[in-house]
């Protein structure tokens, strides 16, 4: 049995990752930071008690801010994988906290590639690395355009994924980086754009909201259905020689038409209810991301099958539902005709949702 450490668990990506490995038949063991309200409840569903023998999920604190948690474990779990997915990862707030930003998003990354050297360990190692470090780059991205950041979370992803590079390079780390573009799912957080508009979607209909308040609607993203994401993770990480990828749809859209889509699948007019603000502009924009993501095609057989409307029906799908509005149907039955297993309604949406109203314990 394969045993992984798993970083930022409790994250979009690090939920479906976790759900993914277990089906895989891994002993997982996750990071959590610890909090004062429940952080769970994306991996609620999948929880097992300390005092089941036999339980394959194990969770462990830890903070990307300090390094006693890590050493630890990399010594006495010895895993074979290490997923490093945790970050203060929100573009715009790492505006408000560029110190904090650093700290965690870019140094945590070191700290964790020191505990594996230091350790000896033989694990392979996975960097989240992200299309924000192209920033202005010209459209398409890929593995050999030149990162030009244009945000404190883009500039410490760009110190993460050299870092990585230089343990690769300089003591002979399996260490890889998955440059991953916009990926969303009913499980993205509240404030970012995705989310924000399909949450918004459905409280208009159920009549509980008026208005969506949003920033620059001109900007466009490649964005794609993060379960898929993080098959193109572990696909990377089971490759004899530790290299990068860039992992998209190379399609890209709009603010401005994700919007429309997600509303017109409500049947609602956007015009209707949007307001551009200042308050949720950037002090600086990223404008154009699209993945050129042919070496990840054909080294790691990956391909993306949710496309953008698709995308948007299922989180306005899972929006309304998990409101008790009725919705439209058509994003559920994309996921069971096109995915299937972990990716089903039932697993990927129903059951987590549910497991947002209780908590796990510890
Ligand atoms: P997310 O939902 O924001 O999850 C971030 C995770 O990191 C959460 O588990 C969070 O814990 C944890 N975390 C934050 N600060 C921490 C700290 N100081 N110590 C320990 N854990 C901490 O992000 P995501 O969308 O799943 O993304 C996963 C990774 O991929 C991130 O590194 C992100 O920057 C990167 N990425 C994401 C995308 C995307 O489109 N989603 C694209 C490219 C790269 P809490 O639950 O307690 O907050
Ligand atoms: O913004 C615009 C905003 O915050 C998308 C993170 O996962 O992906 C994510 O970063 C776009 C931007 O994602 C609002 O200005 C307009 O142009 O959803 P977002 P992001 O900044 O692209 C990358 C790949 C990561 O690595 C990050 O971790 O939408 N926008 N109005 C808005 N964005 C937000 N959040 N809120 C608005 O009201």
């Amino acid at each position: 049995m394969k045993r992984a450490l798993v970083t930022g668990i409790t994250g979009q990506d690090g939920s479906y990752l976790a759900e993914l490995l277990l089906a895989k038949g891994y002993e997982l063991h996750g990071i959590m930071r610890r909090a004062s309200t429940f952080n769970t409840s994306r991996i609620d569903h999948i929880y097992e008690d300390p005092s089941v023998p036999e339980r394959r999920l194990h969770l462990h604190y830890g903070d990307l801010a300090s390094t006693e948690w890590i050493l630890n474990l990399v010594y006495s779990l010895a895993p074979d994988e290490i997923y490093h997915l945790a970050a203060q990862s929100h573009v715009k707030v790492s505006f408000d906290i560029p110190e904090y930003t650093g700290d965690v998003t870019g140094l945590g990354t070191v700290r964790i590639l020191e505990a594996i050297r230091r350790s000896g360990s033989r694990a392979r190692f996975y960097q989240a690395s992200s299309s924000e470090m192209y920033g202005s780059a010209p459209a398409p991205q890929n593995e050999q355009t030149p990162f030009e950041p244009r945000s404190p979370y883009a500039a410490a992803k760009v110190y993460a994924y050299s870092m990585t590079r230089i343990y690769r390079d300089g003591y002979g780390l399996h260490a890889s980086n998955g440059i991953l573009f916009n990926h969303e799912s009913p499980r993205r957080g509240e404030t970012f754009l995705t989310r924000k508009v399909t949450r918004a979607v459905a409280r208009i209909v159920a009549g509980s909201q008026d208005m969506l308040y949003l920033g620059n609607l001109e900007a466009s993203r490649d964005w794609g259905y993060a379960p898929e994401y993080v098959e193109a993770m572990w696909r990377i990480l089971q490759l004899d020689h530790a290299e990068d990828f860039v992992i998209g749809t190379g399609e890209t859209h709009s603010v401005r038409e994700f919007v429309q889509t997600a509303f017109s699948y409500a049947d609602l007019d956007w015009q209707k209810y949007v307001r551009s603000t200042d308050r949720y502009y950037r002090p600086l924009e990223v404008n154009r991301l699209v993945a050129d993501c042919t070496k990840a095609r054909a080294a790691l057989d990956w391909a993306p099958r949710v496309g953008f409307e698709d995308l948007a029906a299922i989180m306005v799908d899972a929006d309304m539902e998990a409101i008790g509005v009725k919705s439209p149907g058509k994003g559920k039955r994309i996921l069971e005709e096109k995915l299937g297993r972990w990716h089903q309604w039932h697993l990927a949406v129903t059951k987590c949702l549910q497991a947002a109203q209780g908590g796990a314990s510890e």
